[in-house]
């Protein structure tokens, strides 16, 4: 026996997953787990019984609901499954999934579209912060197809303005959260910035990297990936995670000079594999760590010009801009972050899992 369940897959930023109205999910989150990772079907490398890509960029679950906050549309709760161990975690962020959430608020029937355009105030309830969503929305249908296009996706699409406010700190408490711009972990100097998501930054030179090197090449590194994966266990506990081992937070980033233009380059570890572009807010935290003095990025990166507010965060598939408002300089405090991302739903309908993940009477 097999139990449907409604869903729909939409392709969010550069990421693509399975997004639910969470009045259709079970309650008990170690069941509800359970379930997301077998729609997926992992645990399995290769995802072959279930939606799942075999990547953990498509190995994500949004489930959208009535908002707990007074100021917001919905909550979004965010969740990633790794492929291989089918571990389930609510520890991150995903600001590209996020971009996938309006337009599914919106045909749900959860916010009422706009004659034009729409605006879906997002609480995201992995860090408690609150993302403002524009999408257009002529005639009150939600539109998928534009003149947008965003590196790391084929074509073009409408777009989806995202605006960011409290990410400060989102999943550490503290935007500096080893409470310094600099440390020194292994011999290697890192920073880290937490404003959305958990980033350290180590400069690629430092691990006999030029820092443009393919995700494929990267990824054959055993030696590096165990330097880098010891780091990280040892970082965890100094910036309020603690034990990290099954968490997919924090993000290991090579950073080097950029070679496109923009303000500084990346190769980002999430943290086993290696992001084919850049996390939306991974690249706020990296933009945001360019514009504080003495951390290797501010260091790497092009000079930032007093009032510049948009960055282009180099990836190996192209760049991604954020626009980044400072409040304050010395001490650094954000305003808003704002990003351009796009999203189109490929499939609705019903999951199919074995009935013993969640039985019919339950
Ligand atoms: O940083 C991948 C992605 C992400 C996260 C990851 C993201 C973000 O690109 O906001 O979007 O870093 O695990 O989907």
């Amino acid at each position: 026996m097999q139990r449907g369940i409604a869903c729909t897959i939409l392709r969010g930023g550069s990421s693509r997953g399975l997004y639910f109205q969470a009045a259709d999910l079970p309650t008990d989150a170690p069941q509800r787990n359970r379930l997301l990772a077998r729609a997926l079907g992992s645990p399995d490398e290769r995802q072959i019984d279930g939606l799942g890509g075999a990547h953990p960029l498509t190995s994500k679950v949004a489930i959208v609901g009535p908002p707990s906050r007074a100021d917001a549309d919905v909550d979004y709760l965010f969740l990633q499954v790794t492929p291989a161990t089918g571990a389930v975690s609510d520890a991150q962020n995903c600001g590209n999934i996020l971009a996938g959430v309006a337009p599914f608020a919106v045909e749900s029937a959860m916010v009422p579209a706009g004659p034009e355009a729409t605006d879906v105030r997002i609480h995201m309830v992995n860090s408690g912060s609150l993302c403002v969503a524009r999408l257009e929305t002529p005639g009150g249908q939600v539109r998928y197809d534009g003149a947008a296009a965003i590196d790391g996706v084929p074509g073009t699409a409408a777009p989806v303005m995202l605006a960011f406010q409290d990410t400060a700190g989102a999943s550490c408490g503290e935007l500096l959260p080893t409470g310094s711009s600099l440390d020194v972990v292994d011999g290697i100097e890192v920073s880290v910035v937490d404003n959305g998501m958990p980033v350290v930054m180590l400069r690629a030179e430092d691990l006999g990297k030029t820092g443009y090197e393919t995700p494929a090449e990267l990824e054959q590194d055993e030696s590096l990936k165990r330097r880098l994966e010891a780091i990280r266990l040892a970082l965890g506990p100094r910036v309020n995670l603690g034990d990290v081992t099954e968490k997919t937070v924090p993000k290991m980033c090579l950073l080097a000079g950029p070679r496109a233009g923009g303000t500084i380059s990346t190769r980002t570890f999430i943290p086993h594999r290696v992001h084919q572009s850049l996390g939306v807010l991974g690249a706020v935290s990296v933009a945001t760590a360019c514009r504080i003095p003495g951390t290797v990025a501010s260091e790497l990166a092009a000079p930032v010009q007093a009032g510049q507010s948009l960055m282009q965060i180099e990836h190996p598939s192209g760049a991604l801009a954020v626009e980044l408002e400072l409040e304050s300089l010395d001490p650094v405090r954000i305003g808003r972050a704002a990003l351009l991302r796009t999203a189109r739903k490929l499939m609705a309908g019903e999951v199919f899992v074995p009935s013993e993940f969640w039985p019919s009477e339950s």
